[in-house]
């Protein structure tokens, strides 16, 4: 019995409210979750079993950030916490995002494993209480080595703020010790980090000697310095964030039923993060005796006009520009455009109108859209929208080997999801509507129809064109779904060929005899024009 998987996104940290680069790591999570869901035909709400898939997403909450922006809006922490976590939730409910479960580090589930984990680590000496003195970067709280600090001129490598040289008596991780170790494990594991330009950069810097790293931070008499996780029979000291947050990924899952979840198999985030999840976190797992997971994926970031969007230079792409997004040209779009065009190997990608309108009007709406509508179209023309045969599995055209065609493209669609290539998957479906078009272009089943009355033999070639037609455009949308989560079981329900629950991928592009095929018989009906086409000359909704 195979294990069920578990994808899980980074927690976000709530001194803030969402944004694209969040919504797009938790996207593409729920991209590959819902691929591997039609990969394994796992049944509706089944995420534990063999064939289960879990994603797990949440917010991060014990930043000193948090304090200080809570108290800029009068509020408490957890108050403030409360209040970004739901924009989270609502951001993510807004983007159909089907999440397991969404963790917050400030719940008791959370707090009191962290500090058993913790517990642990002492008892086992790989925690221990030393001095530190370190380059420490206030706008992303983390500390430094002497090389990275010195590399980026004594500046923030991400906001450019003057880092700071701060002494602290700290419980230290035993890092050092699990270097030689991780080393191997990256060398036997080529797909461990990827996109690969990551992997070489986590190569290259594991070529100097780590050093231990202090994951406490002193408890005082302000504020800041009491929100957090206290160290085990240490009241003095609180669990550093970071460590208090790489534990979600154990301890969202520490429950019997979800226990056969680990490892992860795919963990996603942006490059900011990698050396955390690279290098710290198996660090930490192996301190554990726990496996390491299966792939950890670093995707670039979305830009603006050229400059990485963050919360510390305020210049995102908010809720609100994507909510009119979807408002004008649909959710699916909205998400159609994110996952294929998104930041997903090692470059940046721009978030630009211009190239949203021209990718919505190519895959979508003269794409999928006008595909479906012309072959609907036409089986309504010539035989009243009944489905007049199975789909034949010769091709009527030598060029076109249906069947072949889309096992291919179900299997590419598959295996490019399993490397977490999700704009690779979806361009499968795109692929196959483009071999449809080109399949109606040469083969004209319009200008067949004219000679049906003076040739009846005409009217079964151009039955099993359309058929054929047809049923290819239901298996592209099959493979298009995991993005089109509303166009395409519209689709579907126009054309009586929702695809059977639990029935697995491989069967589901199974052309013209598989569990999902079109029938003879069947009704196509038609229905609203699932994409209208954009004008590019329309001005930006935001
Ligand atoms: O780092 N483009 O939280 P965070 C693409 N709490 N993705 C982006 C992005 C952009 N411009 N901006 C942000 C933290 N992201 C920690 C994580 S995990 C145990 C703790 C996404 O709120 C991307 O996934 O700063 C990035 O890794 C993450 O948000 C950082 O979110």
């Amino acid at each position: 019995m195979s294990k069920p998987r578990y994808i899980t996104t980074p927690i976000y940290y709530v001194n803030d409210r969402p944004h694209i680069g969040h919504c797009y790591t938790t996207g593409m999570a729920d991209c590959l979750a819902r691929f591997e869901r039609l990969a394994r035909g796992t049944p509706a709400g089944d995420a534990l079993s063999g064939r289960g898939v879990f994603l797990l997403t949440g917010t991060d909450e014990h930043a000193d950030k948090v304090v200080t922006s809570a108290a800029a809006h009068n509020m408490t922490p957890l108050q403030w916490a409360d209040r970004n976590a739901a924009e989270f939730r609502r951001a993510f409910d807004f983007c159909g995002f089907a999440y397991d479960d969404f963790i917050r580090t400030t719940q008791e589930r959370h707090t009191s494993r962290v500090e058993a984990f913790i517990r642990e680590l002492l008892r086992r000496g790989d925690v221990y209480l030393g001095d530190y003195e370190g380059w420490w970067d206030e706008s992303q709280e983390e500390y430094l080595t002497e090389t990275v600090a010195h590399e980026h001129g004594y500046q923030s490598p991400v906001t450019g703020r003057p880092l700071v040289k701060r002494r602290e008596k700290n419980y230290f991780f035993r890092l050092s010790a699990y270097q030689q170790r991780l080393s191997e494990h990256i060398a036997a594991n080529p797909g461990f980090i990827r996109p690969e330009a990551r992997r070489n950069e986590v190569l290259g810097r594991l070529r100097e000697q780590l050093q231990d790293i202090p994951i406490s931070r002193a408890v005082g008499s302000d504020a800041a310095t009491q929100w957090g996780i206290r160290m085990p029979d240490d009241p003095g000291h609180r669990v550093y964030v970071w460590i208090d947050a790489l534990f979600n990924y154990l301890t969202a899952i520490d429950t019997p039923e979800r226990s056969p979840l680990w490892p992860a198999d795919v963990q996603m985030m942006a490059k900011d993060i990698l050396w955390f999840h690279a290098v710290i976190w198996p660090c930490m797992l192996m301190a554990l005796e726990k496996p390491l997971p299966g792939v950890i994926y670093a995707h670039a970031y979305w830009v603006r006009e050229g400059r990485k969007m963050s919360k510390s230079l305020g210049n995102f792409v908010t809720i609100e520009v994507m909510e009119q997004y979807a408002a004008r040209y649909s959710l699916d779009a909205l998400r159609w455009y994110l996952f294929t065009q998104g930041p997903h190997g090692s470059t940046d990608a721009d978030f630009g109108h211009g190239k949203f309108v021209e990718v919505y009007n190519a895959d979508l709406a003269n794409g999928l859209g006008n595909c479906a509508s012309r072959v609907g179209n036409m089986i309504e023309k010539y035989f009243g929208g009944v489905i007049p045969c199975a789909a034949p599995l010769t091709p009527a055209h030598p060029d076109f080997d249906w069947p072949a065609l889309c096992e291919g493209a179900g299997r590419g669609a598959l295996e490019a999801a399993r490397g977490c290539d999700v704009a690779g998957a979806l361009q499968q479906g795109v692929d196959l509507i483009r071999k449809v078009d080109q399949f109606i272009n040469v083969t004209a089943p319009f200008k067949l129809a004219k000679t049906i009355e003076a040739d009846p033999a005409a009217k079964g070639t151009l039955a099993a064109i359309l058929v054929q037609c047809a049923e290819a455009v239901r298996i592209a949308s099959i493979l298009m779904s995991p993005a089109l989560i509303t166009k395409a079981p519209a689709l579907w329900r126009a054309w009586h060929c929702v695809p059977p629950e639990g029935t697995p991928l491989a069967d589901l592009v199974r052309f013209g005899d598989g569990p999902g095929s079109l029938r003879q018989g069947g009704v196509i009906t038609k229905g609203e024009a699932l994409f209208m086409r954009a004008d590019p000359a329309e001005a930006p909704p935001a």
